[in-house]
């Protein structure tokens, strides 16, 4: 690819902002110690290095989160506001220095209270991110096979539309619309180019995709339970008698929040964890429920039953405010202490000392669900499962999960309404049109006729274009989706930043530029301001932004909607329409406070269900899903559903998200890769022993769906029995071992069609 690329872009003060060797060795040196402990920040020092001093004392051009240290530290240059565009709860408001039009330095805005200064370990080398060699330039032509070992050309932007459009015509004209399809996901999470090509498909009639990997076990149960709650901010756990974590891991997903949590902690504050994997918040925790993943919901019925027995419920609010409470009585009788430790594989006594906790600092709690808890078979019902604990307390509004949210967040930037007019938005019934699920992927692009309205077979997908995704690290069962993309019949366009697994199988690949190179809105899904992100340096070689691209493509395709004509000028007034603010006043700080309802406005609008009530049980429940109220299911990958499977595959694997990476993006950064250090697979100690594996191993992790190649990591009680980890994000073409969504499974999650990354059995043996 190099030969294609501009080698004077890659020259002179390319090393400004990237981190120094001295500073680069103190940063591996304290990852080192977290390997030393439990590998990759499982457990260990991660709080302690990470969440606490390390982010307090970073501030403009200082040492950063894991004391990396700028060379480019200079007097010279400007600094303007930029706010990381990543899938991540954070999103930091950054500040960007300039100088002569090049990017030298990032570090975190010090006057935002939740940024606090400090940026994450995975960005530390955002310059050096603008300004790699691997980025894609230029529009490209393949020249070779696809997949491993392609090759492409060099094709200028008039050659590129042209051949895009003139296909797309092609297949329009025989096949219809429907036989072309797109694949978005979250690579950018901005207001604007999030979502900005989707009209494109929509009016070519194309087959519908709905992004569904992320949060549909939560935002998709909501509607039966709560409504969104939209009063917490992550800086109100600072002051909380309780902290529950449950299916959670900030010290990776959310890095920020830590502080807040360490600060509760300090000042006295209790925590719990619920949790298959004993994560760096069990450092602090007074108590960790380390359950067999996929049991939440046996567990969160168990703990009503015991409140319920002990008269530990708000009578009033039940009274008042709940409608159904007593087909959920029906449905907790029966998990006893017992009954719910053998299922969880936990010491019984846990069901009641989480109960007291939460009962005794009701008034004042906090509980966070983290979104994994939904990737999963049962996953909507987890969710479900432990929401109801928050009114049998009468504190609904101790639940926490993304900010503002109903969806990613209902007064924050991430304005998904941006794009309604042209396309319908992701919750609604799209079915006019055919439409697949992300988890469908493998299945649409092999030609698969999956059930009604899912046929694959007799019109087949001719052409997808991918953005903002990168099905080859994220999406599951991807021996399948390999399968699709390898299709030589398949026209396969994709425009990303880096030539990453999923552009290996691109016949036209689009450069894409990062997000200082144009100007975006953000909003956080873990705290609760809006962001402004402007246009730092011009976009480097000849890379054209989503919303540019949209207007080519759309206007090549002989489109005359205002929809293909936008300038950002429309952006802006699209996405200021009703804000509380003018443009630039958010332009002169970089962010707005857009501060959370209070718990009594909430309550005087009453809950987001068709009652108005919190909703212990209700008729759209039972109409959608079969039953009144909660009820556990084992998941179906697990002993007592699938005993044959389990004879094969006995161990519960978790893939979790990695502090060193952001779903796929940095998987190609070798600073990010050497603080991750290898693919691991972490295994309980009597596993491991049974298996005759040693930690340092080489070792297989398989199931019917493909194979892994691992280290194995043994750490004393970091993993619960029966129980495996190993993590997402992974690049096979950067480390050599395969990702693991080789042994994920494509089945459909309980609810919003999301997909079951977490219903994953697998056997694990010696190599
Ligand atoms: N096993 C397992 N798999 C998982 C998960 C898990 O927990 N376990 N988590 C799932 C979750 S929660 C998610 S959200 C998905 C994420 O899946 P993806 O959204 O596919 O992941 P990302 O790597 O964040 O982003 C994809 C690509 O978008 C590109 N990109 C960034 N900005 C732009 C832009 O402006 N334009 C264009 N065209 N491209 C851009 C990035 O370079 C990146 O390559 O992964 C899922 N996969
Ligand atoms: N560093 C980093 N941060 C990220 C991301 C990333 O890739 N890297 N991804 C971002 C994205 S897209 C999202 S959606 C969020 C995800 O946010 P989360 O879903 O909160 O993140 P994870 O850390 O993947 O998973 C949280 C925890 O769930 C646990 N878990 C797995 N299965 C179960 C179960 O059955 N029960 C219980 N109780 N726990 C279980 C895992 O052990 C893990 O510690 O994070 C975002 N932040
Ligand atoms: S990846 Fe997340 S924590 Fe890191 S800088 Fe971006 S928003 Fe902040
Ligand atoms: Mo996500």
């Amino acid at each position: 690819m190099k030969e294609n690329q501009d080698i004077t872009l890659m020259s002179g003060s390319v090393q400004g902002g990237k981190v120094s060797r001295r500073g680069f060795l103190k940063g591996s040196a304290l990852a080192g110690l977290s390997l030393g402990v439990a590998g990759t920040g499982l457990v260990g020092c991660a709080p302690k290095q990470q969440a606490g001093d390390e982010l307090a004392d970073t501030g403009e051009g200082a040492t950063s989160a894991v004391g990396y240290q700028y060379e480019a530290e200079t007097a010279e240059g400007e600094w303007h506001h930029s706010a990381c565009s990543r899938n991540c709860f954070d999103t930091c408001m950054i500040m960007s220095k300039v100088v002569d039009g090049r990017l030298v330095q990032v570090c975190g805005d010090k006057n935002n209270p939740y940024t606090a200064g400090g940026l994450c370990v995975k960005t530390q080398n955002y310059v050096d991110y603008v300004y790699r060699e691997d980025r894609i330039l230029y529009p490209m032509k393949r020249t070779g096979k696809k997949g491993p070992g392609c090759t492409f050309e060099r094709i200028s932007w008039d050659e590129a539309i042209q051949t895009i459009t003139d296909t797309w015509k092609q297949i329009i004209a025989e096949n219809g619309g429907e036989a072309i399809t797109w694949f978005r996901y979250q690579g950018n999470q901005g207001a604007i180019h999030r979502r900005c090509l989707e009209p494109l498909f929509f009016k070519m009639g194309a087959t519908y995709h709905e992004a569904s990997m992320c949060n549909n076990g939560y935002v998709f149960s909501l509607p039966y339970t709560t409504g969104s709650i939209t009063v917490m901010r992550a800086e109100d756990i600072a002051n909380k008698d309780l902290y529950i974590s449950w299916s959670h891991n900030p010290a990776a997903g959310s890095l920020h929040t830590m502080k807040f949590i360490k600060e509760m902690h300090k000042a006295g504050g209790k925590i719990a964890v619920v949790n298959p994997v004993r994560v760096p918040e069990c450092e602090w925790a007074d108590l960790h429920v380390q359950l067999l993943p996929g049991t939440d919901g046996a567990f969160a019925l168990g703990v009503a039953k015991y409140l319920m027995d002990a008269g530990k419920i708000d009578e009033q609010f039940i009274a008042e405010w709940s409608i159904g409470y007593e087909d959920y009585a029906r449905s907790a009788a029966e998990w006893t202490a017992d009954k719910v430790a053998a299922e969880c594989a936990i010491p019984a006594e846990q069901v009641g000392q989480f109960a007291e906790l939460l009962w005794e600092n009701r008034e004042n709690a906090c509980l966070k669900t983290g979104l994994q808890l939904g990737r999963r078979n049962n996953g909507g019902m987890s969710h479900i499962s432990i929401k109801m604990l928050t009114g049998l307390i009468g504190h609904p509004e101790c639940y926490f999960n993304m900010t503002s949210s109903g969806g990613y967040g209902v007064n924050t930037a991430a304005n998904l309404d941006m794009f309604t007019e042209t396309v319908p938005s992701e919750s609604s019934d799209a079915s006019t049109i055919r439409n697949y699920s992300s988890p469908a992927l493998g299945k649409v692009l092999t030609g698969v006729n999956y059930g009604e309205g899912h046929d694959f077979a007799t019109n087949p997908i001719r052409s997808i274009m991918i953005f903002g995704g990168n099905p080859m690290v994220s999406n599951p069962n991807q021996n399948l989706v390999r399968e699709g993309l390898e299709r030589e019949d398949l026209f396969t366009v994709v425009h990303d930043i880096f030539v990453t697994p999923t552009v290996e199988y691109a016949d036209i690949v689009l450069p894409a530029p990062t997000f200082f190179e144009y100007e975006e809105f953000n909003g956080g899904y873990g705290h609760n301001y809006d962001c402004f992100n402007e246009k730092v340096i011009e976009p480097l070689g000849e890379c054209k932004d989503n919303l540019e691209l949209c207007n080519l493509l759309g206007q090549a395709m002989g489109y005359n909607d205002a929809v293909f004509n936008r300038t950002y000028d429309d952006m802006r007034a699209l996405f200021l329409d009703g804000k509380d603010y003018t443009y630039d006043e958010l332009v002169k700080n970089g962010w707005y406070d857009v501060a959370p309802k209070t718990w009594e406005a909430q309550l005087e609008e009453g809950f987001g269900t068709p009652s108005k009530k919190f909703q212990f049980a209700c008729d759209e429940l039972e109409a959608d899903h079969g039953t009144r109220t909660v009820i556990y299911t084992p998941d179906p990958e697990s002993a007592s559903q699938a005993p044959e499977l389990f004879a094969k595959y006995p161990l519960y694997l978790v893939s979790p998200s990695a502090k060193e990476f952001l779903n796929g993006v940095f998987g190609n950064m070798e600073d990010n890769n050497l603080l991750f250090g290898e693919s691991y697979v972490f295994l309980n100690e009597a596993d491991a022993q049974a298996r005759g594996i040693s930690d340092g191993d080489e070792v297989t992790v398989f199931n019917d769906r493909g194979s892994l190649s691992r280290k194995a990591r043994i750490v004393e009680g970091v993993m619960a029995p029966g129980t495996a980890c190993t993590y997402k994000s992974t690049w096979s073409t950067v480390t050599g071992v395969e990702n693991v969504n080789c042994v994920t499974t494509d089945s459909q999650a309980d609810f919003g069609r999301g997909v079951a990354f977490q219903s994953c059995l697998v056997e694990i043996a010696k190599a």
